[in-house]
Parts: C-alpha cells; sequence; structure tokens
C-alpha cells in the first residue's frame, strides 16, 4: 500500500465510523429453499432478505428462489460449493454427507423440547457443528427451526409399532433417518424433499415424516389420510452461504449478512412455534385422522429409534456425542 493510501486510510477511520459502511458494494444474493413460499420456511427468508436489504442501505439484493426452483438440498448445496449460488436454506440432515458431525441432529428424541435445542443448536456445541462447514466450502450462519417430526401415511392408522410394518416410508438422504426407520419395520425410502408430494400422490411411497407445519404448508393433507404424533426427532434448518462468494466480502458485508440471519433465526422460531400450535386442529379440520400413541407404544419406539444412537456416535466421534450430553445435563440440571 502507498503511504498517501495508508495515511488517507488511517484519517477516514478517523473521522468516522461511517465510512465503514461504505465498504458495501452492490451484491445480488440468490437465495435458495425447499418449501413453498407460503411457509415458515418461506417467510423466514423474505425476513432475511428485507433485513439485508435495511442493513445495507439496499445494496445487497437477496433474490429467493422457493418451493426447490434452484433445485433440492443436495443439488443447491452442491451450486454453493461451487459457488453458482450464494445462499440457500435445508435440513442439516442432508449436510451429513459433507460433514459427518451433522448427523449428531439426527439422533432421536435429542431434545425433549425446543428451548433444548435453542440452547444446545446456538450453544458451544451448536457453534463447533456448524464451523466444521467451513473448511468443505460452506459457511453456516444459524440454524433455523424445522420443528418436532410426526409421522403420517395413507394406508393405516398407526398406533403400534406392528402398523409400521411394510409401510413405505420416504425418508431424508441421511443413513441415521434410513436406519432409524428400519429399526421400526417400516420400508424406509430416501428421497429428495422436492420429489415428495409427488411420490405420494402417485402412491410411489405411502408416507413420510415432517412437522406439522410442513404437512400443512406442502399440503401432505391431501394426500395423506393419517397422522400419528410421534415427535420422534427435533429437526433443524441451517442457513448456509457459498464460501467461494463468502471469501469475496468485505468484513462490513458479512456482518450485514449475519446481522440478518440472527434476525430472521429469531423470527422464525417464533412464526413457527406459533404455527405449529395451531396447525394440528388445522390439518383435522382438512380432514386428517391424529392418532397419539400410548405410553407403552412410545417407550417401545423410543427403545427401537436408540437403538441406532451407537452408530451416531461412532459417525460424529464420541467426544461430540459426549458434549452434546453434558450441555443437556447442565441445561437440565
Ligand atoms: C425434509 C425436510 C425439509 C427440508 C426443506 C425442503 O423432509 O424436513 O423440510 O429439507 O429444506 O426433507
Amino acid at each position: 500500500m502507498k503511504l498517501k493510501t495508508l495515511v488517507l486510510s488511517g484519517l477516514i477511520g478517523l473521522v468516522s465510523a461511517n465510512a465503514m459502511a461504505a465498504d458495501i458494494q452492490s451484491r445480488m444474493i440468490r437465495f435458495g429453499y425447499g418449501l413453498n413460499e407460503d411457509s415458515n420456511q418461506g417467510r423466514a427468508v423474505q425476513k432475511f432478505a428485507a433485513e439485508v436489504g435495511k442493513l445495507s442501505g439496499d445494496k445487497m439484493k437477496v433474490r429467493a428462489f422457493g418451493a426447490a426452483t434452484l433445485g433440492s438440498d443436495l443439488q443447491m448445496q452442491q451450486a454453493l460449493l461451487g459457488g453458482a449460488q450464494e445462499m440457500m436454506v435445508g435440513s442439516t440432515a442432508t449436510l451429513v454427507g459433507i460433514v459427518p458431525e451433522m448427523a449428531i441432529w439426527d439422533t432421536p428424541f435429542l431434545f425433549n423440547n425446543a428451548e433444548e435445542a435453542d440452547a444446545v443448536l446456538d450453544g458451544p456445541v451448536g457453534e463447533q457443528v456448524k464451523a466444521k462447514l467451513e473448511e468443505k466450502g460452506l459457511v453456516g450462519l444459524v440454524y433455523w427451526e424445522n420443528g418436532f417430526r410426526n409421522l403420517t401415511n395413507s394406508q393405516r392408522p398407526v398406533t403400534s409399532l406392528e402398523d409400521m410394518d411394510g409401510i413405505r416410508l420416504r425418508v431424508m438422504q441421511n443413513n441415521v433417518f434410513l436406519d432409524s426407520f428400519k429399526a421400526l419395520g417400516a420400508n424406509a425410502v430416501p428421497m429428495a424433499f422436492s420429489e415428495l408430494f409427488t411420490a405420494l400422490e402417485t402412491r410411489t411411497v405411502d408416507g413420510q415424516e415432517n412437522p406439522y407445519n410442513t404437512i400443512l404448508s406442502s399440503k401432505f393433507y391431501e394426500v395423506q389420510k393419517y397422522l400419528t404424533v410421534t415427535n420422534h426427532v427435533y429437526s433443524p434448518w441451517i442457513v448456509l452461504v457459498s464460501k467461494k462468494f463468502w471469501d469475496k466480502l468485505s468484513d462490513d458485508e458479512r456482518r450485514v449478512l449475519e446481522q440478518a440471519a440472527a434476525a430472521s433465526r429469531d423470527f422464525e422460531r417464533r412464526d413457527t412455534r406459533e404455527e405449529a400450535a395451531w396447525a394440528l386442529a388445522e390439518l383435522k379440520e382438512k380432514g386428517m385422522e391424529v392418532n397419539e400413541l400410548d405410553a407403552a407404544q412410545v417407550d417401545r419406539m423410543r427403545e427401537r429409534l436408540t437403538e441406532v444412537n451407537q452408530g451416531i456416535a461412532k459417525e460424529v466421534g464420541q467426544q461430540l456425542w459426549d458434549d452434546v450430553q453434558a450441555e443437556l445435563q447442565k441445561i437440565r440440571g
């Protein structure tokens, strides 16, 4: 750097902190997601886009693409890795092929409630897992809530383990989910979310599992008669930036994305929880038959599902497994 430039930048630093804000260029950010625009995911992407605009003086523009128009979660991840797309939000479960540690969040019955999930995901362990993305070419900004997952199918009411026998169940593309539902006796079929509605409609698969919000916003009630309240696992979403894009950004531009992401997270969790609170009643209204499992069946299901825990500990490393357990102990007191 020339002396003149050095002196000048020193002066600017002294003159005003606002000059720093000038280190924002005009940027176009293509932000893809898998659910419909009219969903908790879509609303939170809109919130993020609005915040980015506000914080950057409208220099940074987020163009949102919903309903997997830029591809499935896996395809978008590849586009981010290659630098062909700037941002996305999707399931942590589909990242396990890139960062094995992400499988920790797929542990059945890991969290008892949303507060536990927030504390662990936003705490040191959640940060540590998120940070693993960077060396793989992705930057994780924040975790959003997808939510507690529940089972739907078109075949029969599921009120016992035996009822799961032979049900062709779509699962996320991830070994923990595959193994979990095989352990329950279902015929588990890994499939991208973007293909799911059609697969349910054509009866290529009989069932699926997702939070109430998604069953509603994706209109699964049109093609699924039975819902069983299982809450078998809490799913996070994660907001991702292409590392190739991130590396081009100034500190100020990165701060804009980080602050907007934090605001979107708080908005998204509130919105998702509000919706989840009434969504089940709405699904009944739409004609779904809702079944609860009695305590004995819940115990049996929990026992079967936690058979996969050892495999998860192996995949993510015993240390991380223990760290999460220790964190939960602390929270539970
Ligand atoms: C699933 C997830 C979905 C996400 C979303 C499309 O079942 O629960 O919510 O992948 O980003 O695939």
